[in-house]
């Protein structure tokens, strides 16, 4: 049994959406990152930066913190989105998308979207990087079916919930063609739908 420590940010969608994808029993504990529980104590044990996801793979006694790490723990254990043969191109686009798409679409949403008004400079900043994300994946995306190649992958697993995100980035998904492509082709998929909405809330993911 794996549990899940989660919020419902793109950040955990990754690791539900992962966990449907292979098929895995779950249990998710809810961390209230709204509300300061990340700080507790118990959890900053398993999780030094006090960051969802986590997860503690309970019958390997073994707790893993950073989302790229989860789903390498997960796609190792399970055999499933980390072809061997293409391991090192996956990694690419999966450390891009931690270290680089997800960091900076989350600046674009904290000025543009929750505190507009507070700083143009941060605002004009992580628009101007917000949409050149967009322009770099929809050029990719014309070349390649999927982030890394013909194969749906972790890399797409951690992509797709922060362009989920798509409204309030306000920069218009329709016009790049090749990145809505790839949007609608995973937004289908069942394990994603359910993921997305792993607490069951009814919440659906935005339509182009
Ligand atoms: N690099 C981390 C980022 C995780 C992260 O930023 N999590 C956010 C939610 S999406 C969080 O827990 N925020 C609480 C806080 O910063 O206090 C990962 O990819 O797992």
């Amino acid at each position: 049994m794996i549990e899940l420590f989660y919020a419902n940010t793109p950040n955990g969608r990754k690791i539900s959406i992962m966990l449907e994808e292979i098929k895995y029993p779950y249990k998710i504990t809810q961390v209230d990152i709204f509300n300061g529980k990340q700080f507790d104590s118990k959890f900053r044990s398993i999780s030094p930066f006090s960051k969802i996801p986590v997860i503690t793979d309970h019958k390997n006694n073994i707790s893993i913190f950073e989302s790229g790490a989860i789903l390498i723990y997960l796609a190792e254990k399970s055999g499933k989105f980390y072809d061997k043969d293409i391991r090192t191109l996956i990694n690419q686009w999966l450390i891009a998308q931690v270290a680089y798409v997800g960091p900076l679409l989350g600046q674009h949403h904290q000025f543009h979207h929750y505190t507009p008004g507070k700083s143009k400079w941060g605002e004009e900043r992580y628009f101007k990087i917000a949409k050149s994300i967009y322009k770099d994946l929809n050029e990719h995306l014309e070349k390649s079916k999927f982030l890394a190649g013909n194969e749906y992958s972790i890399a797409d697993i951690a992509t797709f919930p922060w362009i989920a995100r798509h409204p309030i980035h306000d920069i218009g998904i329709k016009k790049f063609t090749h990145l809505s492509r790839w949007y609608e082709l995973i937004s289908v998929r069942s394990a994603v739908i359910k993921g997305y909405d792993c607490l069951n809330t009814g919440e659906k993911i935005p339509k182009i």
